[in-house]
């Protein structure tokens, strides 16, 4: 892999002057002394890839593994390899060791002698190392000291108890995480396995220079209030050989325009940054970024080339975008009691933010491609998110994570890596934090996807609710105040304050401020973000959820795919209570809960039914509660953007669910599982994100159907006493569509949104047992704003309209404009335990090939079909749909492999079932 973002240039420029950079990746010595093992290792890796590699270990992802390896964490291991250095190389002024992540705590020794140590996962280490390096052969070992090892002596020897120490027993996990500054979740979480790594886990170099080279450049994009135009605020921080001043020649330029400055800069080791704001005005006609579903996500590269006085040459890339983002947090009454609004603007727009929540795609970093980062960015805005945030308990994200977002038009909401615990505060902790927190707001606030920081996740809630049972709050307070508001929060005005910094996530946005940092509620719905979980109520319906300004986090858990599993458990482990099974669970309680949540609505396999038969089927079951707990949440959320209740409740403008990927095999709130495939809240994310909604439900005895178009409302919110809300109009929006230079950038939403506000909703009522509506209602619709009831009955009224006896019996299937449209949903009346289900049997009619990964599928049912759920086998892939209801005699499913698959390896793969088929199984025992 090539050093991340640095692009150098080796210029020779005079006889003598040159830079040289030596890659230090690639295979080094990984050894353990206690235990008497010596591999091969790849650089950047962990050593656990290294035993793997070498058949020392099989996979820790196989069944208990990650129980019987955990030996490997408690020792320390050591990195070592030989490099050349040329005679050129060693003569020049510097010689500078570049190591972008060391993973964690090491000692550093070139040729045998200690130089440098490093405690902190997300610092780029840099030493001159020219008075240990020799021309010839040289080596340089990383001597680890074990991570878990060093969290337990910070803890022993810190004047006090910093908790949680350790992980609850059923996460099997370490303790003290919060005394190191790694990944968080590497010491176990609620959804992944412990794997405290030890390891080089980004590039590592060396650069030779005599002069100055770039160390890196950052770029603050600012709109210019004068000129309508922007202001590229710059700065270069450069390494600067110690032994005399350098003179120099440093050019920006923003490409795809005749922007271009040429500055002469004098530099010192102590004066080391160049600071230019480089205006580019309107004139300059450059494109906006837009978030995924609103136009295109234009990009300009920003060029920093610096040519020092001896010729030597350096340049670094910063790919950028040109967007406004504000938070706006206003009254939302005159009413001070009814909070404040908290919603984005992007561009001048309130865009409601759908979306999930990131962790760390792998245990071990270094197995994440960017094509599995592409496959689970792509699959998010597939379903059509807009947002993401990156949870502050794994890592900052790799440079080709952030590109992908920033070409996918996914807004990141960016944590610390601070999360669920209390942190220390002695000075060398603080120290090194203000490092991290200054290096990765320099490597990252270029990038228009990123929305904003946040200091941690939970911990505002977690000390304001006393998770921890601590009995001193005041202690504990004034180290929360220390860390993120005395510590980071002036590193952020200083280097980015362009950006919004918010000192935890969930928090209450500017009252948190108000109130000294901790609200008294962070999860008032009345301000700020929530996150909001509550496993014992009924998540299908929506008269019990909360009606926050956002929501950054909600979820429930579900089980991975049956597929997934067998890549790490044997036939006798697919079993509902298996020890495997069991082992797999890091939620306490985890089964229990989902059989509990199951229940409230279907029916379990009877405990009769032989395995794997059972697991596999409890496996659906725990998806299906998922998908319509999640859907049921996102559509209240995004039902509710339009809507102030008396209480000033309302106006919510985010879904953020938790969350869309997996750390391993294993039931988690994830929607995508650790091989990639689709659970089926994934499937459902397709409709209840889609960006028109129809969404009915239960309202007292009402059935309530809002349309929602989530784009740009049209005109100002009024709430139900004329008070005006602070929407803007849609004209703002025609105004740049009228700007020649946004014209073709821009997604025509006035025409889309100008067609989806005017449309006809239709209404079906059916019974279970016929494929023909009992009723239909046809509702022509003109929405004023973007979520609207447009559809509001008495369910019993309904009922004798339709001439349905019974609750039992009917259901109602609603979609927009023509049924084929796509845009369609449907609500049960009697819970489906309850309810007079047919026996239903869907099979596959027939499957077309379309092309090399393309196939068609015909379906066929006996009877209405709820949750129908096709299966590819080992192939992997993505269906068209899934998990629907189908209420046609026949569909048609589409089918693509992400590698070319022949006719008959897919036909044979493919599997179909339903509900009734799950609970006809359970009826032949
Ligand atoms: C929230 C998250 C995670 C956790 C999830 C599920 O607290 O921030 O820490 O995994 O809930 O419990």
């Amino acid at each position: 892999m090539a050093p991340a973002f640095v692009l150098l240039l080796v210029v020779f420029s005079s006889m003598c002057s040159a830079i040289y950079v030596q890659n230090l990746n690639g295979q080094w010595i990984v050894s353990c002394a206690r235990k008497g093992i010596s591999v091969t290792g790849q650089v950047p890796g962990s050593m656990y890839t290294a035993l793997i590699e070498n058949k020392h270990i099989k996979d820790p992802l196989y069944r208990d593994n990650d129980v019987k390896l955990a030996w490997i964490g408690h020792e320390n291991w050591t990195y070592t390899r030989y490099f050349q250095v040329s005679s050129a190389m060693a003569q020049s002024q510097s010689v500078l060791l570049v190591a972008e992540g060391i993973d964690t705590v090491s000692t550093v020794f070139i040729n045998g002698r200690a130089v440098m140590g490093t405690d902190n996962m997300f610092i780029k280490y840099t030493l001159d190392v020219k008075p240990f390096v020799k021309p010839g052969n040289n080596t340089i070992q990383l001597s680890f000291q074990s991570a878990t090892d060093f969290a337990k002596k910070q803890a022993d020897t810190y004047p006090y108890t910093v908790p949680p120490t350790c992980t609850l027993p059923v996460q099997h996990g370490e303790c003290h995480v919060n005394f190191i500054r790694k990944e968080q979740c590497s010491f176990s979480w609620d959804w992944g396995p412990s794997f405290p790594t030890q390891g080089i886990w980004k590039p590592i170099y060396l650069k030779a220079f005599d002069s100055a080279v770039i160390d890196m450049a950052t770029v603050e994009v600012a709109p210019d209030s004068i000129d309508q135009g922007w202001e590229l605020r710059t700065k270069t921080f450069f390494n600067v050989n110690s032994r005399s001043p350098v003179t120099g020649q440093l050019q920006i330029k923003l490409d795809g325009t005749s922007i271009a400055e040429t500055h002469s800069v004098t530099l010192t080791s102590a004066s080391n940054m160049t600071a230019f704001n480089i205006s580019v005005p309107k004139s300059a006609g450059v494109k906006q970024w837009w978030p995924n579903g609103y136009g295109k996500q234009t990009l300009y590269n920003v060029y920093f080339v610096f040519t020092a006085a001896n010729g030597e040459v350096t340049s670094q890339r910063r790919r950028i975008g040109f967007r406004t983002i504000e938070l706006v947090q206003d009254p939302v009454s005159a009413l001070p009691q009814q909070g404040l609004t908290f919603y984005f603007k992007v561009n001048g727009f309130p865009i409601f933010m759908k979306g999930s929540n990131w962790i760390p795609a792998d245990s071990f970093q270094e197995r994440i491609t960017k094509d599995r980062l592409r496959l689970l960015l792509q699959s998010a805005v597939d379903t059509h998110m807009n947002a993401m945030r990156v949870w502050g308990g794994g890592v900052f994200e790799s440079e080709d994570f952030y590109d992908l977002t920033d070409e996918l038009g996914i807004l990141i909401w960016q944590d610390l890596m601070f999360s669920v615990a209390l942190y220390s505060t002695h000075q060398p902790f603080l120290d090194t934090v203000t490092e991290e927190v200054t290096y990765q707001v320099r490597r990252l606030m270029h990038r228009p996807s990123i929305l904003l920081w946040a200091g941690s996740n939970e911990n505002e809630k977690a000390l304001r609710g006393n998770w921890f049972g601590i009995s001193n709050y005041t202690l504990y307070y004034d180290d929360y105040v220390k860390l993120y508001v005395s510590t980071i929060m002036p590193i952020m005005q200083a280097e980015n304050p362009n950006r919004v910094y918010l000192t935890s996530s969930p928090s209450d946005g500017k009252e948190t401020v108000k109130e000294g940092y901790v609200a008294k509620d962070p999860g008032s719905q009345l301000y700020g973000d929530i996150h909001f979980y509550d496993y014992g109520m009924d998540q299908w319906k929506a008269d019990r959820f909360r009606i926050p300004r956002f929501a950054s986090e909600y979820g429930i858990e579900a089980w991975c795919n049956y597929e997934t599993l067998k890549d790490v458990f044997e036939d006798s482990d697919m079993s509902y209570c298996s020890p495997q099974a069991d082992h797999r669970q890091h939620h306490t309680g985890g089964d229990t809960e989902m059989e509990m949540e199951i229940m409230k609505h279907l029916t379990l396999p009877p405990s009769g039914t032989p395995e794997p038969l059972r697991f596999k089927n409890f496996i659906y079951l725990t998806q299906i509660n998922q998908a319509m707990s999640v859907k049921s949440q996102t559509e209240h959320y995004r039902r509710h953007q339009g809507s102030l209740q008396d209480d000033g409740r309302g106006l919510t403008m985010g879904a953020l669910y938790w969350q869309l990927n997996d750390i391993w095999q294993a039931p988690t709130w994830a929607s995508i599982d650790y091989s990639g495939r689709w659970k089926m809240l994934q499937y459902y994310a397709l409709d209840f994100f889609n960006p028109v909604l129809v969404s009915p439900f239960l309202d007292g005895f009402d059935i309530n159907i809002f349309v929602v178009v989530d784009q740009i409302p049209t005109v100002p919110v009024r709430d139900p006493h004329g008070r005006q809300l602070t929407f803007e109009p849609m004209s703002q929006f025609k105004d740049i569509l009228n700007s020649s230079v946004e014209r073709e950038n821009v997604l025509d939403l006035t025409a889309k949104v100008g067609h989806d506000v005017n449309g006809v909703v239709t209404i079906e009522m059916y019974n279970w047992n016929n494929f023909q509506a009992l009723h239909r209602w046809t509702v022509p619709y003109k929405l004023n704003t973007t979520a609207e009831s447009i559809f509001k009955q008495g369910v019993g009224s309904m009922m004798s309209e339709a001439g349905c006896s019974s609750k039992k019996d009917c259901f109602i299937y609603t979609y927009v404009n023509d049924p084929t449209a796509g845009i369609n949903n449907w609500i049960y009346l009697a819970e489906l335990k309850d309810s007079n289900l047919q026996k239903a049997q869907v099979t596959i009619v027939n499957v077309h090939q379309d092309s090399d990964r393309d196939f068609s599928i015909d379906l066929a049912t006996t009877a209405i079909a709820p949750f129908v759920w096709l299966e590819a086998g080992s192939i992997m892939g993505r269906f068209s749909t899934n998990g629907f209801l189908m209420v046609k005699p026949t569909t048609m499913v589409k089918f693509t492999a992400w590698k070319d698959v022949d006719f008959h390896t897919l036909h044979n793969a493919l599997t179909v079932g339903s509900l009734m088929e799950v609970y006809g199984a359970w009826e032949l025992q």
